[in-house]
């Protein structure tokens, strides 16, 4: 067990393909935690550890690296940067005490990190950024600097200062001991002269550095009044302060791949990333108390059964302590592991502050807080805790194998445990089970999780649209029912009025029937064919908002019954409704659309596109620069929405969404939806 000081936890999140877990494998190979370095393009990361990941070559959950380096205990979790897959990065960013934001070289797609920054500003979640790929970088490095401010709401502070770039680096600066340093290819930088032409604008960006850490520290402010040079000491003290109060973004460099700049964020790690005792400060819980736990990632192995990463928050975790859900349930805590990608070493035990693999948690889920002992109400933990992210998109899903059907049940219910992103819908009406997610790959991720770890083939397809129809006309129908078959014979026959009615209003019957033509008995049997009938009108789908009033009908005393009045009111219905100008109805969400506002003319353009009607547009409150924009989509176009949200919008575009009204589909797409529903019931 290692006291709560010396441990230190981080995340490296960041767009796809930015290089987090390149950049993890070199840290971990400069401390000496590995003794070769892996490739993400060849599936032998630390950080990729699933078979999914290795085969796609990106991440695509959190994986955890644990590792003892300079007297301190890291844990370092690689989120995956793909949208689709951001709740992985949600959930882990809250057990943490800091963020590293790995980004490339690219003003233009700084914009990609805002949704990331917002999220880690509102939990107060210390973070700094990374720029790697500097081989790469084509721009001037006060540029990169420049649009990374544009994004951000804190002050970014740059740290390093780039000495050249893309081909032509050679180094860089530090700013708070105004040292140069020549990189060198998988060795440490070597000091060098500060080059004369860099004299100037390290000198401003220092002056920059010093008076933004002066507005959030008064003697330093005095001292810089006072034209004095604060010595180095103080001035890392004041980025590691200002850093671990989320105030202050300081901005580091490299190239990953070549090892360049992981020495030098490791010993920022080192020095300047705040302990778990500063989160504990922060949200009120004394880490010396009962045994609370956070739940930040859930692994269902195939040999090792379920196994939680989990944040400890206070006390300690021990083998085979008993741990309390949420639910109530009381769980025999079987197994304390240390984590490092595909591997886990049993432990034993773990103290405050620590992030662990728990094993055999049968009843915990993902962001669950656990407890020991009589520590009051999970919900009374005052924990940040991730609101699982709203579906966007969908797969109608059905196994390939019928016999399959009930364990695709079982297996996607694990799924959901272990990414809340995901949500599993069984639609009784259209007969069909959907999956929702995040987007296309991430529920291309979780069919072959599902494949691999629960032997089941499954099939994902567009899902139905929930169709309606209505009628515009009024008609009178007569219908007789009438069998002669040897014994007892089938009589009913209804003459009834079929009308339209106000959208909203479903269905409506009335009974107008004097003098005994339809006996009493008889006509709750004709409201009942009515609405049996209506569940398919003449365009194969369920009529709604429709009246049906009983005038007349014909009865014989022997050959009467129920079931012949039933049969006669849909014989009247099958006629009549044909007559009644019978319409196609959509349904019609109300859709919510998060994007820069730069974006906003392309979104219009987006809905527009969908048959789409926008209801207006506004700042996103609490998201400068961005706006929200309402719309109401049909259904039937939005299967694909997020899709072209993303590819216009440097993938950063959201929605939210919600069923409003039904309305009546054109009629050129009409003739294709009948159509094709004939072909089908055909
Ligand atoms: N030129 C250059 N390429 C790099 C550097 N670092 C990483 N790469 C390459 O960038 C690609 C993506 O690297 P990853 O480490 O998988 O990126 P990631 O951020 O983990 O990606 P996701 O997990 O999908 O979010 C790989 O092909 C790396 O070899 C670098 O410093 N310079
Ligand atoms: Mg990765």
């Amino acid at each position: 067990m290692t006291g709560a000081e010396t441990v230190r936890n981080v995340a490296f999140v960041g767009p796809n393909g930015s290089g987090k877990t390149t950049l993890l494998e070199n840290l971990l190979y400069v401390a000496g935690a590995i003794s070769r370095k892996g490739k993400t393009t060849e599936g032998t990361t630390v950080g990729d550890a699933s078979q999914e990941a290795r085969n796609r070559h990106m991440g695509v959950e959190v994986n955890a690296a644990s590792f003892d380096y300079q007297g301190l205990h890291f844990t370092i979790l690689d989120c995956p940067g793909s949208v689709e897959f951001v709740q992985e990065a949600r959930n882990a960013l809250l057990g943490i005490d800091a963020a590293v934001v790995v980004v490339e070289p690219v003003p233009e797609r700084m914009i990609s990190i805002a949704p990331i920054l917002n999220y880690l500003d509102k939990n107060q979640i210390p973070h700094l950024v990374f720029i790697n790929k500097m081989d790469r970088s084509e721009v001037r490095y006060r540029d990169l600097l420049d649009s990374l401010r544009a994004v951000s709401d804190r002050p970014i502070v740059p740290h390093q200062y780039a000495i050249g770039r893309g081909d032509d680096l050679v180094g860089y600066i530090d700013l708070v001991t105004e040292k140069a340093y020549a990189y060198k290819t998988g060795a440490p930088s070597e000091p060098i002269e500060l080059p004369d032409e860099y004299q100037e604008r390290e000198q401003a960006a220092r002056q920059e550095m010093l008076e933004t850490l002066a507005d959030f520290d008064d003697d330093l402010m005095e001292l810089l009044l006072e034209d004095q040079e604060p010595p180095a000491d103080d001035i890392l003290r004041h980025m590691q302060n200002t850093l671990g109060a989320d105030q202050i973004v300081p901005v580091f460099m490299g190239v990953a791949e070549q090892e360049m700049g992981a020495r030098r964020l490791l010993e920022a790690l080192v020095k300047e990333a705040p302990a778990p005792t500063v989160t504990n400060k922060r949200l009120g819980i004394d880490p010396a108390g009962e045994t609370i736990v956070q739940i930040i990632k859930t692994y269902h192995l195939p040999h090792a059964g379920k196994l939680s990463l989990a944040r400890v928050w206070a006390g300690e975790v021990k083998d085979g302590m008993t741990l309390t859900s949420p639910a109530g349930g009381d769980m025999r805590l079987s197994g304390v592991f240390k984590m490092f990608g595909n591997d886990q070493k049993p432990i034993g035990n773990a103290g405050p502050g620590e992030i662990v693999g728990l094993g055999r948690l049968d009843a915990a889920k993902t962001a669950d807080i656990l407890l020991n002992g009589s520590g009051g109400a999970p919900s009374e933990i005052p924990v940040p805790r991730a609101s699982p992210l709203k579906p966007m998109y969908a797969f109608a899903v059905s196994a390939e194998n019928r016999n399959d059907e009930v364990k695709m049940s079982g297996a996607f219910s694990k799924l959901v445990e272990e990414d809340p992103s995901l949500r599993f819908e069984q639609d009784p009406e259209l007969h069909q089970s959907v999956l929702w997610g995040q987007g296309e790959m991430h529920l291309r991720v979780a069919l072959d999780r599902l494949r691999s770890k629960y032997h089941v083939d499954i099939k994902g397809e567009v899902p139905e649209t929930p169709y309606r129809e209505t009628i515009k006309k009024s008609a009178d129908s007569h219908g007789r029912h009438k069998k002669q078959s040897g014994g007892h014979g089938q009589f009913g026959d209804v003459k009834i009025k079929i009308d339209p009615k106000p959208a909203g209003a479903g269905f409506e019957f009335v009974d107008k029937i004097v003098g005994g033509a339809v006996p009493r008995q008889y006509i709750p049997a004709v409201e009942a064919g009515a609405k049996e009938f209506l569940q398919r009108g003449p365009l194969g789908f369920p009529v709604v908002d429709v009246g049906v009033t009983l005038y007349d009908g014909q009865f014989h005393s022997v050959d009467s019954s129920e079931i012949a009045f039933k049969m006669a009111t849909a014989l009247a219905l099958k006629e009549g409704l044909p007559q009644c100008h019978p319409v196609l109805l959509e349904p019609i969400l109300t859709v919510n659309i998060s994007v820069p506002s730069d974006y906003t003319s392309k979104v219009l353009q987006i809905i527009s596109g969908k048959r789409g009607q926008i209801l207006g547009y506004d700042g996103r409150k609490n998201w400068r620069g961005w706006d929200q924009v309402q719309a109401h989509i049909p259904q039937a176009e939005i299967h694909d929405l997020i899709i072209d949200l993303r590819s216009s919008t440097q993938g950063v575009g959201f929605f939210d969404c919600q069923h409003d009204h039904f309305q009546q589909v054109p009629d050129k797409v009409a003739e294709t939806v009948v159509a094709k529903r004939q072909e089908k019931a055909a």
